[in-house]
């Protein structure tokens, strides 16, 4: 008997003594491994022994007797993996201590104990095993992909059911025009206008706005751009001497200047063409300003 040896002598007479109770294992009742077996074993313990010493046949149920000696004993270590429930341990190896996968609150599955002796409901089915299982909406924090907009919802945090049979969207939030945020289908909301400004449609200044009902911007207060207003905006090319960055290369002259006609249009007639730095050149006026035509090299452009 595993639970004779570690004690002292002493407690092995006792042990042994108590031992002949188990006969109560011979019953149907005490073949049940279930917490019932327990209390009945502590019970025997605690009476006199019937002395029946055919009743040492090591049974699982039996190792388990000698817990509640050892316990109070107080001098044997709880070990995980002797088959045995001791004080510090909730199940060992195939002992669950009558404890089901419905016992602790699931639909089914099975409930295993792991290897420090604590029950693990991981393979146990039903809501609040983190897993959607058959007949599940959601469990916990896993949504399956659900969120507030996948239902239909334009924001806000989704959770789940305690029960697991739907998604709870009382903390989804809908679009309204009006609540100040771009949201559903708005083209703007408010002061929200989707990062756009007067200027950047084409206007040369002013406020732009929302209309009322969300459907798009409403530029009633932009400025239009007008040729003359001193500056080059809206669909102008240029404006007096605001060329907006362009010069005759980039009008498609090799140099020269650029300027602006009083439509807002560029002017081109100061741009040149004309033979750049080392390319080929005939006299002086072929090159770019700057340059002249050198022989020396080989009639190319040269400064
Ligand atoms: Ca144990
Ligand atoms: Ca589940
Ligand atoms: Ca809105
Ligand atoms: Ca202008």
């Amino acid at each position: 008997m595993r639970h004779c040896a570690p004690v002292a002598l002493a407690l092995v007479a006792l042990a042994c003594a108590v031992d002949p109770e188990p006969l109560d294992f011979d019953s149907p009742d005490a073949t049940d491994p279930t917490a019932e077996g327990w209390e009945e074993v502590d019970t025997d313990a605690s009476s006199s022994d019937d002395g029946d010493p055919a009743d040492d046949g090591a049974t699982p149920g039996e190792a388990g007797t000698a817990d509640p000696d050892d316990s109070a004993d107080g001098g044997t270590p709880d070990t995980c993996g002797d088959g045995t429930i001791d004080a510090s341990e909730a199940c060992d190896s195939g002992d669950l201590g009558g404890a089901t996968c419905q016992s602790m609150g699931f639909d089914g599955g099975a409930l295993t104990c792991d290897a420090s002796c604590r029950i693990d409901t991981s393979a146990c089915v039903g809501c609040g095993n983190g897993t959607i299982d058959d007949g599940e909406a959601c469990d916990g924090a896993i949504l399956g992909g659900q969120s507030c907009t996948s239902v239909g919802f334009e924001d806000g945090e989704l959770s789940c059911a305690d029960d697991c049979s739907e998604v709870i969207t009382d903390a989804c939030t809908v679009a309204e025009c009006g609540d100040g945020v771009r949201n559903g289908d708005e083209v703007c909301d408010a002061a929200d206008v989707a990062g756009a400004t007067c200027l950047s449609l084409g206007f040369a200044s002013g406020d732009l706005t929302c209309a009322d009902d969300c459907s798009e911007l409403d530029t009633s207060a932009c400025v239009a751009a007008v040729c003359g207003d001193g500056a080059q905006n809206g669909d102008e090319a240029c404006e007096g001497d605001d060329l907006g960055g362009s010069d005759c290369v980039d009008a498609g002259f090799d140099d020269g200047e650029l300027g602006c006609s009083g439509d807002c249009t560029f002017d081109t007639s100061a741009c040149l063409i004309c033979q750049q730095f080392g390319e080929d050149c005939r006299s002086d006026a072929d090159c770019c300003p700057g340059m002249h035509c050198d022989a020396f090299f080989g009639d190319l452009c040269w400064p």
